[in-house]
């Protein structure tokens, strides 16, 4: 090759190059190759909750419901202490859960404070197709749930009642980071047919105040998807995920043309700031994210150490360590 050949072919590959680089930031190519099905969840519980979730993938499945089997393995195993049966009860002893589930069609259900219900996920999802409204709460929600067939239930186990009547001896509500705020499971998926969905479970943070409500079960913030951009979920201090509209906020970003890691790391950027701006130790929460874009890339963050999730895809179903802000 001449040198004149050589210098054109080279600066012609690092013009595309270039190129690349000037369009990574824009949305998913359609040439992209797409990583799917997939499906990720928050914390170690999302393994088997994935596993269940993959059954439905992997045989065409539809993402809705892939997330709303796997969210109810953790929803109905009694010695998961922060979801569904087994979920640590309020200060008022009682156990109040809060779910949402989101389609790709943007078709949402949602259920707070609910009680008596092993799988707060079903009846969201029952909120969001069987009635002309997205969101029920406490007596209403279970009227509606005992309206629909589902069974009313003791969902306190001895443990969780044992904990709470410790707790109210010095009655103290000091959540500590990654014990007793954590483990919600939100799960978000992406089916072979190309579709986005998300389910969102948890009894929320353990000795709250009775009636208190989390970001859990609040659409855009514990739980967004975007059809056309992608999907995130929140777990942690629902207080500091509401405020800044956390899972929205990193759908939006990634529309905007952020990977999904950039996007959270992002929206923890913005928990911080506004920790910082209210004068809160940052030290005494703990919020992450996880999403997934249109192209099945998956992206993670946190304030502190020891948040993990799971994710399962065609290399196999494996536990992470979400990247965090507080390096210590
Ligand atoms: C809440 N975000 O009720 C939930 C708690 C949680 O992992 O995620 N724990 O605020």
């Amino acid at each position: 090759m001449t040198d004149r050949r050589k210098f054109l072919k080279t600066s012609a590959l690092a013009s595309a190059a270039l190129l690349v680089n000037a369009c990574s930031n824009d949305k998913p190519k359609a040439n992209t190759k797409v990583n799917k099905p997939i499906v990720l969840s928050t914390w170690r519980f999302g393994i088997e909750a994935n596993q269940a979730a993959w059954a439905i993938l992997s045989k065409n499945g539809k993402a809705l419901d892939a997330v709303e089997a796997g969210v109810m393995v953790p929803e109905g195993d009694p010695k998961e202490r922060s979801v569904g049966y087994g979920g640590r009860p309020d200060r008022d002893g009682r156990i109040t859960l809060d779910a949402c589930i989101m389609d790709e069609l943007s078709n949402i259900g949602s259920v707070a404070g609910l009680e008596f219900i092993k799988h707060p996920i079903s009846v969201a999802r029952a909120v969001m197709e069987k009635t002309p409204h997205v969101m029920l709460v406490g007596d209403g929600a279970l009227q509606f749930a005992l309206s629909q067939g589902f069974k009313k239930e003791n969902l306190m186990v001895e443990e969780s009642e044992k904990e709470w009547k410790e707790w109210l001896k010095d009655s103290e509500y000091k959540p500590i980071a990654n014990i007793e705020n954590h483990d919600t499971i939100g799960m978000i998926a992406l089916d072979s047919h190309g579709n986005l969905s998300g389910a969102c479970t948890t009894s929320g943070m353990a000795f709250k105040m009775h009636g208190r409500v989390g970001d859990s079960p609040i659409i855009g913030a514990g739980l967004y998807v975007d059809n056309e951009v992608g999907a995130a979920t929140a777990t942690g201090h629902g207080e500091e995920v509401i405020r800044i509209a956390g899972c929205h906020l990193v759908v939006e970003l990634m529309r905007q043309g952020k990977t999904p890691q950039q996007a959270c790391e992002e929206a923890v950027a913005r928990v911080v700031k506004l920790m910082d701006l209210r004068k809160k130790d940052l030290k005494d929460i703990q919020v992450g994210f996880i999403a997934l874009n249109k192209n099945g890339e998956t992206g993670s963050y946190c304030v502190q150490s020891g948040f993990n999730y799971a994710v399962y895809d065609a290399s196999g179903n494996r536990l992470i360590d979400a990247g965090y802000h507080i390096k210590v």
